[in-house]
């Protein structure tokens, strides 16, 4: 019996490749190409299967030209690359890759709201431009991390993970907020206290944002949130790309609305707004939140495990439209 057909569509570590060769006959994309919409919708509607990364369409439009397409195995927890709805019409499985990335992804929030708070990447480009010449009392004057107040938005694994660092290992008075309350053992084990968005934005000394992109969520931070900040606040965002206004974002940080920001996603990625650029007190970092080898190995794993269970036992592990295998 021929095997099934799926794609990779980017580059990713050769034993992922080697632990789907035996069940399926792989496209790759070692080259690390980037498709246009074109390119995937033909390569896609040749395909039973697709292990993609978080960034291919897979809506009405693509899916209309795939009727052979059954499963796509998402390698990021993040899935606003999908139209799950769609997929469950067109009776395609989809699923993400949760948990894997928990705590390297929180480790990696708090290490750029403390870079943020104590201007790491400032210090830096001060030094490699040649301009330090002396110690000075006042010098890159930062924001205090430990016993301060951390607002947290989206309070999901990754969420509750930065608040049990903020808790339990700075001293930090946690609140936080989310579509629904945690449950009251969860907010005992994170110390975290729930807060309206508004009180949260007021009160916080480090807003960290770690909420799913939705059509709801888009610019849950634009102009007027940035206004209710504190003006010594610093604002983290590793969630996604447009859940901040970027304008307004730079718009803020160049009036001294707010103190200082750390991103590491984009609203029109891998672009980065101009005027952002221009800002002296943001730290960038390029979506690489859940880079470690470890854990990106065990997000493309789980992904090809999604894939493989699915075509030899008719069920996934971390299905996102369950009804589908019903
Ligand atoms: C991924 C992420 O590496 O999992 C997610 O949702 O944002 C990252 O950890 C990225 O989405 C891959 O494109």
């Amino acid at each position: 019996m021929s095997k099934p057909k799926i794609v990779v569509t980017r580059h990713v570590y050769p034993e992922v490749l080697a632990h789907l060769a035996p069940h399926f006959e792989v496209t790759h994309n070692q080259a690390d190409k980037p498709y246009s919409l074109e390119e995937w919708t033909a390569l896609l509607s040749q395909q039973d299967g697709a292990l993609t990364m978080g960034i291919e369409p897979v809506n009405e439009q693509v899916l209309s030209a795939c009727p052979q397409l059954r499963i796509c195995a998402n390698l990021s927890v993040g899935y606003n690359n999908f139209d799950v709805p769609a997929m469950t019409r067109h009776k395609v499985v989809a699923t993400n890759a949760p948990d894997v990335l928990t705590e390297t992804t929180a480790d990696f929030g708090f290490a750029l709201m403390m870079a943020t708070a104590r201007r790491i990447t400032e210090g830096e480009h001060y030094i490699r431009r040649g301009d330090w010449h002396q110690w000075k009392l006042d010098f890159f004057c930062g924001a205090e991390v430990h016993g301060t107040t951390l607002g947290i938005m989206g309070m999901g694994r990754i969420g509750q993970a930065i608040a049990k660092r903020g808790a339990h290992g700075f001293g930090m008075k946690v609140v936080y907020h989310n579509r629904s309350r945690l449950a009251p053992e969860l907010e005992a084990a994170c110390k975290a206290s729930y807060v309206s968005k508004a009180e949260l934005l007021q009160t916080a000394d480090h807003v960290v944002l770690v909420v799913p992109y939705s059509k709801e969520a888009h610019h849950t931070i634009g102009a007027p949130e940035l206004a209710l900040m504190k003006p010594t606040a610093t604002l983290v965002n590793i969630a996604r790309g447009g859940i901040v206004d970027d304008a307004a974002l730079a718009q803020a940080l160049q009036q001294g609305q707010i103190a200082a920001a750390g991103l590491d996603v984009f609203e029109r990625e891998p672009q980065v707004h101009p005027e952002l650029l221009k800002c002296h007190n943001v730290v960038l970092t390029p979506h690489i939140a859940s880079s470690t080898r470890a854990t990106r190995l065990g997000m493309a794993m789980l992904a090809a495990n999604n894939l493989i269970a699915f075509f030899k036992e008719g069920r996934v592990l971390t299905p996102l439209n369950p009804e589908v295998l019903a």
